[in-house]
């Protein structure tokens, strides 16, 4: 599916000189800022679009790039390698392919469990001649990025004045957690990328103008799990659905974003939203889009209802009781884009 790949002028700004694009309205959150305040920020913005950025957030920049790099080592391979690794069922290496029910995007992928037996399994069939360095380097990486998901969460439960500080972190804490964790890998823009400036025949010295047609790369959907931390290099394409609007997010390898996933909403009764979004390949950049993901989830037998303290007479329970491995099971049933949620209505 081809869309339109311009910014919405309603939505972004440009600043003086500089080529940076400006989103209005997504929350950029300091976490060294004074503990109450951030999770009052935090709060909100879960309340209001279910996404935000992250900066300061303590991860170091070592853990990060090794990361990176594994993960373009990975797909800079011949085809033949990476199948190896796939196909997905539902882990493994995918290409074009999401889900089992006919979804197609313009990406190839690796999608893991996220816990550290998993990902050695798995690091043979990845990086055959080194499965340690891609080992370490994913699982260095999650554990890293579950501390900052935890600490988020914990920061959730204080802004909402719950007595557990604990009570959201603890599921994905748990050994029998069923988080997953995801490198997606897009193509750059091809317009860009065969664009050479010194074989060119035009006198102007700038690449083809936009507007650029436009893949989509992962389509429309809201996350399953409670809480995604995803990090990207400095490729844009992902946009987040804010009322009906698709607003770009700038891409920054420094910062994180966070979105609150299905299982959040249901666990504080609609309060926070899960937000949808979509990314958009082929987009602005000679460079391929590379992105990684971590999806904190509770363990299957985990009941996924609402805190008691979020309940009354005049706001009863949306959602009738499951646990996360019946909503599991129902995801693989549905499509990409489809509000799973709904199927958990109570009546
Ligand atoms: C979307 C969020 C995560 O990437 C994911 C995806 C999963 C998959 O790729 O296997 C799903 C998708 C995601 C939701 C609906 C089903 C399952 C593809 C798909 C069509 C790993 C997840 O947990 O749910």
């Amino acid at each position: 599916m081809t869309v339109p790949c311009q910014y919405s002028p309603l939505v972004v700004r440009r600043r003086g000189s500089s080529k940076t694009r400006r989103a209005v309205g997504i929350p950029r959150i300091d976490l060294s800022l004074e503990r109450s305040k951030v999770s009052e920020l935090i709060v909100k913005a879960c309340e209001d679009i279910g996404f935000f950025t992250v900066v300061n957030h303590g991860i170091p920049n070592h853990i990060v790039s090794r990361m990176e790099r594994e993960g373009l080592d990975f797909f800079a391979k011949p085809a033949s390698e990476k199948q190896k690794a796939g196909p997905p069922s539902p882990f493994g290496y995918g290409c074009k392919n999401i889900g089992f029910n006919g979804d197609k995007g313009e990406l190839e992928y690796i999608l893991m469990e996220a816990n550290p037996v998993s990902v050695n399994q798995r690091s043979n069939t990845i990086n055959s001649d080194n499965p340690k360095h891609f080992s370490c380097a994913v699982n260095d990486y999650i554990e890293a990025v579950r501390k900052v998901a935890c600490e988020i969460l914990d920061l959730v439960a204080e802004g909402m004045w719950v007595p557990d500080k604990s009570v959201f972190s603890k599921l994905i804490r748990d050994v029998n957690s069923d988080s997953c964790f995801r490198i997606n890998h897009y193509p750059p823009n091809a317009h860009l990328e065969s664009w050479d400036p010194k074989t060119t025949t035009t006198t102007t010295s700038s690449p083809p103008p936009p507007p650029y047609p436009c893949r989509i790369g992962f389509g429309e959907h809201s996350d399953p799990q409670i809480l995604t931390i995803l990090r990207s290099n400095d490729v844009g394409g992902l946009q987040i659905c804010d009322r009906g609007l698709w607003i770009p997010v700038p891409p920054d390898p420094a910062h994180f974003c966070v979105f609150v996933g299905d299982a959040f909403q249901a666990l504080t009764n609609g309060r926070f939203r899960s937000v949808r979004h979509r990314v958009l390949a082929n987009y602005s950049s000679a460079k391929p889009r590379i992105s990684t993901i971590y999806f904190g989830a509770p363990p299957l037998d985990a009941w996924i209802s609402p805190l008691p303290e979020l309940l009354s007479i005049h706001t009863p329970n949306l959602y009738r009781p499951f646990t996360w491995g019946d909503f599991k099971n129902a995801l693989y049933t549905t499509r990409l884009a489809d509000h799973r949620l709904d199927l958990f209505k109570s009546s």
